[in-house]
């Protein structure tokens, strides 16, 4: 049976918990990182200190996109576009989500795990604004086309679709974005999504 090792609150293990879940894969999760820390086995396979890592029957892996492939190829492939430039062209959300990532960090941090009187508002600020000239690019494709991954839902739809609840759900300033808010709903209309947007975040 897969193991997802990784706290759920944690955005890259929410990935993979969502596409295990899309594909009706049997899966354990069990705590690890953050409040948890880690053990010495967990670290003896992911020496990055840093969730999620899966085992598949014996194949450990990290790196929550890498995993995404992986599963998607091994048992969903259909969450991944056959033809090699769609592939190709929803993949590069995924590697995207990075960047998006670190636009978004300083507000998340700065607004979820950090006290008001701790707040560097500056930072906070610029974050928001990074990450929101990067929504509206993300705007523009939604216009374009129904998903990330094409025509149809697929993983190039989860990094984002993980990153943007925590966009939608900050308490900043966004501009209207209403193809990305129409993706969003039609993401929560998935259920395995809309279970793990209901964890707050933190
Ligand atoms: N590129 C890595 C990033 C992993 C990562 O940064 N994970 C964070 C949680 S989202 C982490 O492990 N933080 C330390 C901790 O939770 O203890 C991936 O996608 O798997």
């Amino acid at each position: 049976m897969l193991t997802i090792w990784g706290r759920i609150n944690s955005h890259n293990v929410k990935k993979v918990v969502w596409l295990a879940e899309e594909i009706g894969l049997p899966h354990q999760r069990i705590d690890m990182g953050g409040q948890f820390g880690f053990t010495d086995a967990y670290l003896a396979a992911n020496p990055n200190r840093l969730i999620p890592t899966i085992d598949d029957d014996g194949f450990v892996l990290w790196e929550s996109n890498a995993i995404l492939r992986y599963l998607a190829d091994r048992y969903g492939p259909e969450f991944q576009p056959a033809d090699a430039q769609q592939r190709a062209a929803a993949d590069k959300w995924m590697d995207w989500q990075f960047s998006f990532a670190d636009a978004q960090r300083n507000a998340f941090i700065g607004l979820v795990r950090k006290k008001p009187e701790e707040r560097d508002e500056n930072a906070i600020a610029a974050s928001a604004s990074a990450a929101g000239k990067m929504v509206a690019i993300l705007e523009a494709e939604l216009e374009r086309q129904p998903w990330l991954s094409g025509k149809r839902f697929g993983i190039g739809d989860i990094p984002m679709g993980v990153y943007i609840h925590t966009w939608l759900t900050l308490p900043i300033e966004r501009a209207e974005r209403p193809a990305v808010k129409d993706w969003y709903a039609r993401l929560r209309k998935r259920e395995a999504f809309d279970r793990i947007a209901q964890v707050p975040l933190t």
